[in-house]
């Protein structure tokens, strides 16, 4: 049965490749065209649809031949899209990697058949950094110490604790780790902030909502959510006004990303602050690409420039926000 399940597996992504493989020489080096095979963690939020966009639409622009699957959010998956383009020879592997851990092997295979691997958007805890050429992403650490000094800022007069809660991403990511641990890092300085419960909503809205929905019934006097990412906080929205409360008032919200729904709700005065994280990485992934295919040397590190939004911010810029 299970020996059935995983041969269903594989046979679905070689069709999705298929699918989504354009024409152009592709593989083995031959010619000048690159075929990238790409690993995406699945369509969980706005941001995802995003910068799923923005990597298909860069690799047409950059006539990269994008060989393209989606996980589902599950690291199997991602190992058996990365086993797949090593078997087909693409030119250069790039994913985001829905977890931190257990890439080790899977990485190593790559770096045995010679395909250079480019990290884009999450990072791996792999102590072998020569598994891979670069990192392109945010810094989650810093957009966590962003929120956190907003929350600062604005309780600085509070002499009552502030009580907050906190949707977190999905478990073991690289986002979820590190938004928790900047937060956490800033708000720690003071002990009026407590943080009274902390959960994963899995990045999605209908979780951030189911998640919202019970920590409202276990804790009657909450004053601030921070949640890792936009839908989150918008399932979340509709937890809070089910309970007869109003978001953004009663209750304050941060969130992270700045897709165009969250900045909606953030003008909206729904939200009161959201902290940018960039999912439009694929002209840079592109320029990556390029790059260690030739075997030139790349920064090991490339950080994305982020930057936060109030609710008067947001009501200028949403007319022209592209995603
Ligand atoms: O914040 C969230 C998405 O990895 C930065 O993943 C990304 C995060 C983003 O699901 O909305």
């Amino acid at each position: 049965m299970l020996k059935r399940i995983s041969a269903l597996v594989v046979a679905g992504l070689t069709a999705m490749s298929v699918t989504a493989c354009g024409s152009g020489s592709g593989g083995s080096g031959g010619g000048d065209s690159i075929t990238m095979g790409f690993s995406q963690v699945g369509a969980e939020s706005g941001w995802r649809t995003a910068n799923t966009k923005s990597v298909q639409d860069s690799a047409k622009n950059a006539g990269i031949t994008l060989k393209f699957s989606d996980a589902q959010q599950k690291q199997e998956n991602q190992i058996k899209a990365i086993r797949s383009y090593i078997q087909q020879k693409v030119d250069v592997i790039a994913f985001s990697p829905v977890v931190e851990s257990g890439w080790d092997t899977v990485l190593k295979e790559a770096k045995d058949a010679k395909i250079p691997v480019i990290l884009t958007d999450r990072a791996v805890d792999s102590k072998d950094t020569t598994l891979y050429k670069t990192f392109l992403g945010s810094d989650f650490v810093e957009e966590g110490k962003k929120a956190g000094q907003w929350l600062v800022n604005e309780y600085k007069d509070a002499k009552d604790p502030v009580k907050i809660v906190e949707l977190q991403g999905t478990t073991g990511s690289a986002p979820a780790n590190d938004r928790k641990a900047g937060f956490q890092e800033v708000i720690g300085a003071d002990a009026k902030f407590q943080i009274i419960a902390s959960q994963t909503g899995d990045f999605t809205r209908a979780k951030g909502k189911e998640v919202m929905e019970a920590f409202l019934k276990s804790n009657p006097d909450i004053d601030v959510l921070y949640a890792h990412n936009d839908d989150m906080g918008l399932g979340a929205i509709e937890a809070i006004e089910g309970a007869g409360k109003v978001p953004g008032k009663d209750i304050k919200i941060i969130t992270v990303d700045a897709v165009k729904d969250g900045m909606q709700a953030l003008a909206d005065g729904k939200i009161n602050f959201i902290v940018e994280c960039s999912p439009l990485l694929g002209p840079q992934l592109m320029d990556l690409a390029k790059k260690v295919v030739k075997g030139e040397q790349v920064q090991e590190r490339v950080v994305t420039e982020e930057t936060t939004f109030t609710q008067d911010q947001a009501k200028q810029v949403l007319s022209t926000r592209q995603y």
